[in-house]
């Protein structure tokens, strides 16, 4: 006699895995439980903080992926155009800037960070997603990261094709960054970036092309993915930030001026000597290989340090992190090294950090620790 096997075991055997509660049945109901629905869990309540950006901008043709006019569109119509928004959080939305990032000063920075801290100490607010332009989201994401003393989620969200192209990646981008502010296990993982279905780390995470929609990568490797709804995490940062940080914006109200000089052949004192003059009191030196300095600078370099400017070598490669006294006597001239962080990261770093200390061996430990 043949004998029957049930479904279950018969799909299974055809390649198909079903979910382990198929393989169970129903679940029996708890004695005493009603038959009815249970309650929908509230929603997460999420504020979308809009800056500006290719997220909210508008080109003349449906074909126009690259040109547009960046920061035309308001918060409230980028949430309308998202209408898979209102399954995932009860959201609303402020309007802080409309800008192009690259356009961000200091003071604006600031303005934010304090929006920011405190929209995430309010008690009927579980999640912070920013929409901003991709150029400088990289920097915007490591100062909130580093000042802002919250383990609640804030994600940083932009697009490489304006809303009006096909194809668009900001709206997607956008339900995911809502997706990802309003899940309990993103929080405590410092400040995130969501674009292309990536949640980078907004330490870690660089703009590395600028005309297509993968745009960001961390040499460290994204912490995880957001596929239709849901949060697939892979690793977690290992750098202090938010409540393990020791920097504060509610302490900050301005940033000492930091400037970045490009590394290259032939170079000349004066790009270093004119941003001193300009009220510079660090100078990021974007070296070339491991941020090597060329042995006709180091008398201007030197000279610098001597009148109280912070040296501190990074490096123009994307990946790997600069060795301390490798081929440069970082001890012998008091000079700082950026570890794995990029020039512009390293400038935020440092403009934090000099709102606290002008020890250089305080700088160093700050550039390892953070
Ligand atoms: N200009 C760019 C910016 O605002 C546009 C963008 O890519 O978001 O950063």
């Amino acid at each position: 006699m043949r004998r029957t096997l049930p479904i279950a075991l018969l799909v299974l055997m055809a390649g198909t895995a079903l979910p382990a509660r198929a393989l169970e049945g129903p679940t029996p109901p708890k004695p005493g439980a009603t038959a009815t629905t249970p309650a929908a869990a509230a929603k997460p309540r999420v504020v979308i903080v809009a800056t500006g950006g290719t997220i909210a901008g508008a080109g003349a043709d449906a074909a126009n992926s690259a040109t547009y006019q960046a920061a035309k569109v308001p918060v409230d119509k980028l949430i309308a155009a998202v209408p898979a928004i209102a399954q995932v959080a009860e959201v609303r939305g402020e309007q802080a800037f409309q800008i192009a990032s690259e356009s961000f000063t200091n003071a604006q920075l600031i303005e934010l960070a304090k929006k920011v801290s405190a929209l995430v100490k309010r008690d009927d607010v579980d999640g912070v997603v920013i929409t901003h332009g991709t150029d400088t989201v990289e920097e915007t994401a490591y100062f909130l990261d580093l000042v802002v003393k919250t383990d609640k989620p804030i994600v940083m969200v932009a697009s490489m094709r304006p809303s009006t192209a096909i194809s668009a990646d900001g709206a997607l981008n956008l339900l995911d960054a809502v997706t990802v502010a309003g899940a309990k296990d993103a929080r405590a993982k410092g400040v995130l970036l969501t674009m292309n279905d990536e949640i980078q780390a907004g330490r870690d995470t660089t703009k590395r092309v600028n005309i297509k929609p993968s745009a960001f990568f961390s040499q460290w490797g994204p912490l995880g993915m957001v596929v239709e709804g849901k949060t697939y995490w892979f690793r977690a940062p290992v750098k202090r930030h938010g409540t393990t940080s020791e920097f504060d914006i509610d302490t900050i109200d301005s940033l000492p001026e930091v400037a970045i000089v490009y590394g290259s052949g032939n170079m000349h004192p004066e790009p270093y000597t004119t941003a001193v003059a300009g009220g510079a009191k660090a100078i990021i030196h974007a070296g070339t290989g491991n941020g090597s300095v060329a042995g006709y600078l180091v008398d201007t370099l030197k000279d610098l340090r001597s009148k109280g400017v912070q040296i501190i070598r990074s490096s123009r490669v994307g990946d790997g992190f600069v060795l301390r006294n490798a081929e440069q006597p970082d001890d012998k001239y008091d000079w700082v090294v950026a570890h794995d962080l990029n020039p512009q990261k390293a400038k935020i770093l440092a403009a934090v950090a000099l709102t606290k200390t002008q020890d250089s061996k305080e700088l160093q430990r700050i550039f390892w620790e953070y």
